[in-house]
């Protein structure tokens, strides 16, 4: 391994095709705080902002800061901050450093570093990625979980949050206290009408601080709605190596995604925002149509591709893309039962975003674990699965692809593979859904669907009164436990017309 890692002094040395900041670093002002700093920021916001402060909008620096570990301060701390975005689609390779990380704060360090450097005069906007899960809410309803362990904490000790929420509201209050403007806070993460929730999760928490203070919120913040798209998987070691050598020096915080990258945002900002449009985001009145399309047509199909696909035995989704049963019943699946759930204007052409899509997942130079995207499907498949499925209930629609969903998730959470191999399931309620399966296998799969449909934190109060349902997961896990999920999948409809 080079003992040479990339920072300021490195730049001059980067091979010409490497793309680099241009300008000076020294000289930018600190903008935004991202709560969440894992690798879609750097490869999404991140990547958007470096373009506009490239342009000359030097206000826009960001801090950085992550609410659990140090690990990606300690990649990029030694680094000044920079690492490399690399786009990467089959046999072309696009290299760029991003300069627009000033500094990473760790929450659990010191708390009230972080809160302080919320409270900036200069910061404007708080932008997240921090996963489905750091909002604490409860997926089917979307309101605020206050028995959530991070709540109770935050509740207690306002002055050493380890929530976002908790962070939030408690630089709110120092800004509001000092006589500051409050700031914009933008969800960037994947969940239904992002903004909105926020939103409501952010004025439940300050009303269990000060109803005062919760009003101050209100009226000094927006949470504009966000669609963000870009596939950024899981840096691994070998990419890192990879890296190195295009380079010639060590990156520890690279990121490998593909070229494809969308952001739709909701024009709502309080006190200014860099020109993202400028370097191809949109900016748009409503959100909702394209967040619906993205959310249940691009993450309602990896979660397919992602339970199926592992059960199965495959890493990656170009792995189970290349399985042509799993390629047809993805395109199924889209095709006749998510599109028509969808009032798609227009003006969209779906079977170009659908054929795009295919294409996308069958990007063999990335590799995106399935196991990465079967993680928490407790918070992901409510949005991801479950509009599609009301919509088709309602309409006596096809349910077979999403029934076959539900059933490969259920399998999955049993912790027990096809082969009898142990799966490490991640999720925050892991050991409830483990729990129902425990419990209920014995007594046969129609009780054991009876119990998982009646788990409200996913399915809410509505799903398990569905017969059809019931028994059309029932006979998907007979069949599951008789021939295996390969097999299975091969019985769904293979006229789906083909798309690529
Ligand atoms: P990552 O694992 O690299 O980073 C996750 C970040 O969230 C870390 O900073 C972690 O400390 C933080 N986090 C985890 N649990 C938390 C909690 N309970 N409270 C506060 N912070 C918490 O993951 P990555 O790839 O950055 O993705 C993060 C989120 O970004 C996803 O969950 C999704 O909502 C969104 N996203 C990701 C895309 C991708 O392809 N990776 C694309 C589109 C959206
Ligand atoms: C994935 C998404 O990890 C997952 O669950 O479905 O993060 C996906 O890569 C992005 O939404 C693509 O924009």
């Amino acid at each position: 391994m080079n003992e040479q890692r990339l920072n300021q002094r490195a730049l001059d040395n980067l091979p010409n095709e490497v793309i680099k900041p241009a300008y000076n670093r020294a000289a930018i002002a600190t903008g935004i705080v991202h709560l969440g700093i894992g690798a879609f920021h750097r490869a999404h916001q991140a990547w958007f902002t470096e373009q506009r402060i490239a342009a000359g909008e030097h206000d826009w620096g960001i801090v950085g800061a992550s609410l659990r570990s140090g690990g990606v301060r300690d990649q990029l701390a030694p680094q000044d901050g920079l690492y490399s975005v690399v786009e990467q689609s089959n046999g072309e390779t696009k290299v760029q450093v991003v300069g627009a990380v000033r500094d990473v704060l760790v929450g659990p360090e010191d708390p009230q570093q972080l809160l302080a450097a919320m409270a900036q005069e200069s910061v404007r906007i708080v932008s997240l990625t921090i996963t489905e899960k750091g909002y604490c809410h409860d997926p089917a309803s979307g309101n605020l979980n206050l028995q959530h362990p991070d709540i109770i904490h935050d509740l207690q000790n306002p002055q050493s949050p380890k929530s976002a929420l908790g962070y939030i509201v408690g630089a709110l209050a120092l800004r509001k206290a000092r006589g500051l403007p409050g700031f914009t806070v933008l969800s960037c993460d994947n969940l239904p009408s992002n903004g909105k929730l926020l939103g409501r999760v952010l004025a439940q928490y300050a009303e269990q601080v000060d109803r005062e203070l919760a009003q101050w919120i209100a009226d000094n913040t927006t949470t504009p709605a966000t669609m963000v798209d870009r596939i950024v998987p899981a840096t691994t070691d070998a990419d890192r190596d990879a890296v190195e050598h295009r380079l010639g020096v060590r990156d520890e915080a690279a990121v490998i995604t593909e070229p494809f990258a969308q952001w739709v945002v909701e024009d709502n900002f309080l006190h200014g925002r860099p020109d993202w449009d400028k370097a191809g985001a949109m900016f748009v009145d409503d959100v909702e149509i394209y967040e619906l399309i993205k959310l249940r047509l691009l993450n309602g199909s990896h979660s397919l591709l992602a339970y199926s696909g592992y059960l199965a035995g495959c890493e990656t989704v170009a792995d189970v893309m290349a399985q042509p049963a799993f390629k047809k019943l993805v395109q199924y699946f889209m095709q006749q039962e998510v599109v028509p759930s969808i009032a798609v204007p227009p003006t969209f052409d779906i079977a170009a975003y659908q054929a795009q899509l295919i294409h996308r997942f069958e990007n063999r130079a990335l590799h995106h674990r399935t196991w990465q995207i079967a993680m928490d499907g407790s918070q992901k498949i409510p949005q991801r699965w479950l509009g599609t499925l009301r919509y088709q209930l309602k309409n006596s629609g096809p349910i077979e692809a999403i029934s076959f969903a539900l059933a490969n998730w259920l399998r999955y959470v049993s912790t027990v593979d096809e082969q009898g191999n142990s799966i490490e399931v991640s999720d925050p309620l892991a050991q409830k859904l483990k729990m129902i399966w425990d419990t209920h296998k014995p007594a046969g799969n129609a009780a054991l669907v009876t119990a998982f449909l009646g788990f409200a934190p996913v399915f809410g109060d509505d799903l398990q009164h569905s017969e059809r349902l019931q028994k059309s997961i029932t006979q998907w896990l007979e069949k599951l436990d008789a021939a295996g999920t390969l097999a299975c999948a091969q019985q769904i409809h293979p006229e789906a017309v083909t798309l690529t």
